[in-house]
């Protein structure tokens, strides 16, 4: 039985959920004890929609994993629990922008009170030396840039680099977590 995690994280149009929009939501399978990936990576793309109320409802829709033979929908459901780098962002953007388009829902489970996430943003504070400043995932990662220049890349419709984006940053993510794993493994007090 192979225990799963899932890899989770969208791109925006800026921080601030209450005007900004989503643009991407990924996420991939992975073998919660050895980082292997289990799936492809999956990228939903809000220029492939009308509007961003079509966008959420599908993505929410078409996000199904099996869970030990049970099917489940990823962002209704507990587990498989979510992986990813300051996961809150992407809790509170898709709750807010559910709200803001209306859409029927129950409560979007990626991380919260009692929800299991692992969220490494922790690790990349400690990597950092205990500092918040220079422990974004471009800084402690293989990942070449920060998300600053989607936005831009979206406005100019230059899509296929922010699906470059997306691939590299995912790749520098789940490597980051499979060095983890090997080095925390035999750590002691
Ligand atoms: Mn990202």
């Amino acid at each position: 039985m192979v225990e799963k995690l899932i890899y989770l994280d969208f791109e925006t149009t800026g921080l601030n959920p209450e005007v900004d929009k989503l643009l991407t939501v990924q996420w991939q399978e992975i073998d919660a004890n050895t980082g292997i990936e289990l799936s492809e990576l999956y990228v939903f793309k809000l220029w492939d929609y009308d509007n961003e109320k079509q966008f959420i409802e599908d993505v929410i829709k078409k996000s199904i994993v099996d869970d030990n033979g049970k099917r489940k929908m990823l962002f209704l459901s507990w587990w498989p629990a979510k992986l990813g780098y300051n996961l809150f962002f992407e809790q509170n953007f898709l709750e807010k922008r559910i709200e803001i388009n209306n859409i029927e829902f129950e409560d979007v489970c990626i991380m919260g009170y009692s929800v299991p996430a692992l969220d490494l943003k922790t690790v990349g504070v400690l990597i950092n030396g205990g500092s918040f400043k220079g422990a974004a995932l471009d800084d402690i990662s293989s990942k070449q840039t920060g998300g600053q220049d989607v936005p831009l890349w979206y406005e100019n419709k230059e899509y296929e680099k922010i699906v470059e984006y997306v691939k590299d940053e995912t790749v520098a993510f789940v490597d980051l977590y499979k060095k983890l794993l090997e080095h925390m493994q035999d750590f002691r007090i």
